[in-house]
């Protein structure tokens, strides 16, 4: 069979790709040489999609409670349930709570129904935890919500500033991209990250800045080029709206010294900076997350933006601030309007808008005014305020800040529908309907990446089960609450159409996003359509979106009130692995991608490990006002002192702790409701336990009870990483039946347990109150293989290879074959290494942490 070209599921860059059924639910993935942004490269998630589209875990029929219904009765009851309550308690008594992973199409007809039929805009996306400060700043700056840049500025740009991104884990396409333009034009790199990442291996400079004081470092920046003479009068004169007082304002308090006390970095470093960006017109600062996600989001876009007005650095080839998106579709979730706060097609909720949105719908019950956004969404919720909600295609009790809250307001909430392609989420388990959506691989549909290239996601698999496309099932609960014909869709395409025309409904050139020339596309040339990037080049005539046609600086000289920290002695600042994507729902079905990092880790400063007596690799209970949970604790120098870092990943199906979620307070940005989850106050302790061990279990199990349990995705079942207090006896319940071998020290404290079924090794308990455990490998790979006696010693007969972790997981090379091989061998380079041993010459996603090794094994021989 032919291949079929889509696009990835998971991060905004958006890569094309090349999928081939190959019989079953197999498919063979290729990146699409012919894409855009990704020219036929893949990241180690992209690569390893295949691994994740098999049926296990799936939802596959609706349910009402515990119980299987049909598509009839399933909807018939969301259908009724929905409009009694809005019969009962008005429209605002219900709320969909959506995502940037639906497609527009889906996303289009669920913002529909909501504003233009429910008359309600309770209708906010995960999305508002992810760029709703970059779509704040900028509407205040440029009077549309438009990323004016395009990934081809990075190829022509000569200075890339990454401020709050960990590109080389999070965007790695990008990233490789901005590689490539170093290797070819010798482009400088700046990261501006607390956090000394692997996105900081490459970079000439790294300020690993305190958090939040992005907008002093920012307005330091602006200040410095006022003072040089670099400010672009003329394009500000003529383009750009400067507040009254904005200079003078500017210059109390940034100069360098001020500047570089409030960021705590070095004054020299601040000063570099300042001049490498001063000296170089063609700048593209990029940014996400460390800018987004704070409660002073917005007007840390803005100081950005700021920067890039004033400088004239925008709308020019390889100059433009850039937001980067975090979701396959977060743009296009923009662009039909899927935040509470905007009604569609980039319009807002002025009289006109909605006039117009409402005539072109020919709405029912427009909705006149912003609905609840995310976090307040679910505090009314708990307050009882919002009575049915249905929730697509995101995870809010593990993602929404102080999750133990949002858990309660889900239970507390009389009717709660989740839809999604796992059977059994953290969120799916509040539900009193699930309904079974179809996955990737099964959608059909558009998205837009964070460069506004739209692309289609075609189907390659048949729908499994009863599952259906997030459109159809929206749809058929529309019609069956009353609106049969504004929900007539029988397909994508038509809902395209008329998303494509409303975006042309009375839009003279007021609104840059214009889909007019594809609002006619016939079905077949849906089904064709090619990857194409709508804005063109954004204000490079320097019209702006706003009544008057300027951009606008904004004043963000006043003074923040002080975070009152007192019993929580230092921050927690949480994000991403390289290759799991959030909750896991998907990632944490391949083997593959479970070996870079197995388990939710805290990172701490050793120094701030020793002070408390922490030890590295040991448990720690991390907590704050809002709730607390356990992690491993690994010591890192790239961590700042006072700040812990733990990942987002982790829930309550995977782990016992690593429960992230459960600690973020649900502080928000004034201007755009993104939670602040960088930055949460916060303690850290060490937890002693009187045992660890681990659990290796062929096909699906539960996880033992006991402190710590761990599950980690290993070929053919699953590991568990446990840790406990008291007796280890209680852990045989999690074994399964067979015939038990046993071997017991208690002199050393340790146990092991093999359990055969036909002589077949089903699972393998080893515990020890001592510290010494065998490598999990080889038992991993004895999973239903003919064992005797001699499994109990946990290793192959003769001497085995500990490889350590795994860095590149394509290859399956872990960090000590790496490090012999760079001091036996003396490797200089990453080729280098891919030559001698194949790491990181298929994804690439590797080469920043093969690039870490080489500069550390580097320095330890000239230390030897
Ligand atoms: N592997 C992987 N990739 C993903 C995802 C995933 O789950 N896994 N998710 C996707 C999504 S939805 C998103 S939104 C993106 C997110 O992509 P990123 O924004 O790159 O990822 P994060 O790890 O959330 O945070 C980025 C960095 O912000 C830094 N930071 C924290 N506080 C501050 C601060 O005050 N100032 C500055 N300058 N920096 C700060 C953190 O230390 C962190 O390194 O990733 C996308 N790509
Ligand atoms: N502490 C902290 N919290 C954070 C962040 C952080 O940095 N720190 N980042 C925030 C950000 S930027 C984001 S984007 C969010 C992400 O948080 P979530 O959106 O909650 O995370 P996902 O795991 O991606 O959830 C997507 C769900 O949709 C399901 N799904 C996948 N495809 C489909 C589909 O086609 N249809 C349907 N109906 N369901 C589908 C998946 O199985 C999964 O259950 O987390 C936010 N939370
Ligand atoms: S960078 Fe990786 S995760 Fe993001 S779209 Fe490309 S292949 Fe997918
Ligand atoms: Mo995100």
């Amino acid at each position: 069979m032919d291949a079929i070209h889509t696009t990835c599921a998971y991060c905004g860059v958006g890569c094309g790709i090349l999928a081939t059924p190959t019989g079953g639910r197999a498919v063979e993935i290729k990146g699409d040489p012919d894409h855009p942004a990704n020219a036929g490269r893949l990241c180690s998630k992209g690569t390893h999609l295949g691994e994740t589209v098999g049926l296990e875990g799936r939802l596959l029929h609706p349910m009402i409670g515990n119980r299987r219904a049909n598509w009839d009765k399933a909807l018939d009851l969301v259908a009724k349930r929905f409009r009694e309550t809005i019969a009962r308690h008005g429209p605002d008594s219900v709320a969909f709570y959506v995502s940037g992973q639906l497609l527009t199409e889906d996303y289009y007809v669920a913002n529909k129904l909501m504003k233009g039929f429910i008359g309600s805009a309770n209708i906010d996306t995960n999305s508002r935890l992810c760029m709703s400060s970059a779509v704040a700043g900028h509407q205040r700056a440029f009077g549309e919500d438009v990323v004016p840049a395009s990934y081809d500025d990075l190829d022509e740009a000569d200075l890339i500033v990454l401020v709050g991104s960990n590109t080389a884990w999070c965007h790695p396409i990008v990233y490789q991209r901005i590689m490539a333009a170093r290797a070819a034009r010798g482009t400088k790199l700046v990261v501006i990250d607390p956090r000394r990442t692997e996105t900081c291996e490459e970079a000439d400079l790294h300020l690993p800045l305190r958090p939040g004081s992005d907008v002093a470092l920012m307005n330091g920046l602006l200040a410095h080029c006022r003072r040089e003479g670099l400010v672009d009068e003329a394009y500000l004169a003529d383009h750009v709206d400067v507040p009254a007082g904005f200079w003078n304002a500017l210059h109390t308090d940034h100069d360098l010294w001020s500047v570089a006390r409030t960021c705590d970095v070095p004054p020299a470093e601040l000063q570099r900076f300042y001049e490498l960006f001063a000296a170089t017109p063609r700048t593209v600062t990029l940014f996400s997350q460390g800018i987004n996600q704070s409660i002073r989001g917005t007007d840390q876009v803005n100081a950005i933006i700021n920067v890039h007005l004033a400088t004239g650095r925008i709308g020019k080839p390889g100059a433009a601030p850039f937001s980067i998106t975090g979701q396959p579709n977060a743009m296009g979730g923009r662009e039909v309007g899927g935040l509470a706060s905007t009604l569609a097609a980039h319009r807002g909720f002025g009289e006109q808008d909605v006039a117009d949105v409402g005539r072109f719908w020919a709405a029912e019950r427009m909705a006149t005014r912003p609905g609840l956004k995310a976090v307040d969404l679910f505090r009314a919720m708990g307050e009882g305020r919002i009575k049915a909600v249905w929730v697509m295609a995101t995870n809010p009790a593990v993602s929404l800040p102080d999750a133990g809250r949002v858990r309660e307001a889900l239970a507390a909430c009389p009717f709660v529908v989740v839809s999604d392609v796992i059977a059994d989420t953290d969120t799916g388990r509040f539900a009193h309907v699930r309904l079974p959506a179809a996955g990737w691989g099964e959608k059909d549909g558009t998205v837009t990446n964070s460069d506004r290239t739209v692309s289609r996601q075609r189907a390659v698999l048949p729908l499994p089960g009863e599952a259906r496309p997030d459109w159809w099932i929206i749809k058929e609960v529309a019609r069956r609450m009353g609106w049969r014909t504004a929900f007539g869709y029988d397909r994508p395409a038509e809902i395209w159409r008329e998303h494509a025309r409303l975006t042309a409904y009375r839009n003279d050139g007021a609104r840059l996003l214009d889909l007019r020339d594809r609002a006619a596309i016939g079905n077949e040339a849906y089904d064709a359509m090619a990857p194409f990037q709508w804005g063109g080049a954004p204000f490079a005539d320097g019209r702006f979106s706003t009544p008057d046609g300027k951009a606008r600086l904004i004043d963000l000289t006043q003074r923040q009130a002080e975070d009152p920290l007192a019993d929580w002695p230092m921050t927690l600042n949480t994000g991403r692995y390289r290759d799991q994507w959030h909750t896991m729902t998907r990632t944490g079905l391949s083997p593959r991608l479970a070996r870079h990092r197995e388990e939710p880790l805290v990172e701490i400063h050793p120094d701030d490990a020793a002070a408390l007596g922490i030890a590295d690799g040991k448990l720690a209970r991390v907590a704050t006002p809002q709730g607390e949970s356990l992690f491993r604790v690994a010591h890192s120098t790239g961590q700042r002192r006072g700040e812990l870092f733990t990942p987002i990943h982790w829930t309550d199906r995977q782990s016992t702790g690593g429960r992230t979620g459960l600690l973020p307070r649900p502080l928000v940005d004034p201007h755009s409701g993104q939670p602040g989850f960088k930055m949460t106050p916060v303690r850290i302790e060490a937890v002693t336990v009187d045992w660890h061990g681990f659990l290796i279990v062929h096909g699906e199990a539960g996880a033992p009870d006991c402190l710590w349990a761990t599950r980690v995705t290993v070929p053919g079942g699953a590991l568990f990483e446990l840790a406990g207090l008291g007796d280890a006896a209680a852990l045989d319940a999690a074994l399964p039946r067979g015939e038990r071998i046993e071997a017991n020290d208690p002199a050393r404290g340790t146990r092991r347990v093999a359990v055969l079924r036909d002589g077949r090794l089903v699972a393998a308990l080893f515990v020890t109150r001592t510290g010494e455990l065998p490598g999990r490998d080889w038992l991993i790979s004895q999973l239903s293989q003919p064992q005797g006696l001699q499994v109990l010693a946990g290793r192959a007969p003769g001497a085995q290879e500990d490889r350590g972790a795994i860095v590149c997981v394509c290859f399956d090379v872990g960090v000590r074959t790496i490090v012999a091989a760079i001091r036996d061998q003396q490797l200089a380079d990453v080729a280098a290494i891919g030559a001698a041993l194949g790491a990181g010459t298929n994804c690439g996603s590797c080469r920043p942490a093969l690039a870490r090794l080489l500069a550390t094994e580097g320095k330890e021989a000239a230390h030897g």
